[in-house]
């Protein structure tokens, strides 16, 4: 929707409309997916009794319409940050009195797999209705590694789905967020026994299986900053590497920088000088009185 501007603006749906919780780790392209879904319809504003900005709009996907919250960046339900406490107070605690989302799309960033299934690894403990998207299979790509939908579908027992949420190729998704939304809101995974961390690690263990289950390729190539990481973060390199650099710093802030201001300073005090004197003198201004200033500077 425009207005007369031709600029976006936000649509409200009708009361009863499912709400859809859209989260992931930060720059899991959760926005991007929101806009290509919204059309960029949204409305900006602190999550109701918080300080945390979320986004809102309106999804026409086919005949369906539905309320789409754009959330910020968590990794985990556990939160270390006002962010990720607004996303577990809002899926998990509901303390906040809002209503709770009727379903959850998470975006996984495909090239960080095993970070960004920490979070699904969690929702699946609760009685959540859950969509995967991943994104970035491009970057993965470049880095040589390869992930499979259905195999990773499999072994998370929620649906899963990969796109580029840049190119808004977004069909595949309206398809399953329909389905899921005839299914029953309940845990697909029960939460293991024990402390917290033994908790968090059966869901490293669950992580790893589904990874290793769903990587169809893994040459991993290392990036420009993985294999300039090897060099500086190496124990014995490293060092060098930092002192070498400290020296050059060095060298070019005497050896290098000292002609410079040596040939700056000739050239105020000398041809700049007396150009401004001659100028001073046409114009009949005290010669002695400008030079003797612009030679004391
Ligand atoms: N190459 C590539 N880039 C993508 C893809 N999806 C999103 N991006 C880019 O990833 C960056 C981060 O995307 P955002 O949508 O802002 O990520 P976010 O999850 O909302 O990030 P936070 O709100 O900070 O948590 C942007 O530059 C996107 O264009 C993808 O499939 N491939
Ligand atoms: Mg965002």
């Amino acid at each position: 929707m425009a207005d007369c501007h031709g600029a976006p603006v936000a649509e409200f749906a009708p009361v009863g409309t499912p709400t859809i919780a859209l989260v992931g780790a930060p720059n899991a392209g959760k926005s991007t997916l929101f806009n290509a879904l919204t059309g960029a319809s949204a409305t900006m504003g602190n999550y109701p009794g918080t300080t945390v900005e979320v986004s809102r709009g309106v999804w026409r996907a086919g005949g369906a319409t539905y309320n789409i919250i754009d959330f910020p960046g968590a990794y985990s339900l556990d939160p270390v940050s006002p962010d990720e406490a607004l996303t577990r107070e809002l899926l998990l605690d509901d303390a906040s009195g809002n209503d709770r989302p009727d379903m959850v799309l998470a975006a996984v960033d495909t090239s960080n797999l095993a970070r960004g299934l920490y979070l699904v690894a969690q929702l699946v403990e609760h009685p959540y209705r859950v969509v995967v998207v991943l994104t970035k299979s491009d970057v993965a790509a470049k880095q040589g590694l390869e992930v499979d939908p259905v195999a990773l579908e499999r072994e998370l027992g929620v649906p899963v789905v990969t796109l580029d949420p840049r190119r808004r190729d977004i069909g595949g998704v309206a398809e399953l967020v329909a389905k899921q939304l005839q299914q029953p809101a309940e845990p697909v995974r029960d939460t293991a026994a024990g402390d917290e961390f033994e908790q968090a690690d059966a869901r490293f263990e669950f992580i790893d299986n589904a990874v290793a289950a769903a990587t169809v390729r893994d040459e991993h190539r290392d990036t420009l900053t993985e294999t300039v990481d090897r060099f500086v973060l190496h124990p014995v390199w490293g060092p060098l590497i930092f002192f070498a650099a400290m020296f050059v710093v060095f060298q070019i802030t005497t050896t290098v920088a000292a002609p410079l201001q040596d040939a700056l300073d000739a050239f105020f005090t000398g041809p700049l000088s007396d150009w401004a004197s001659a100028g001073w003198s046409v114009s009949g201004s005290d010669t002695r009185l400008s030079r003797a200033w612009l030679s004391t500077g």
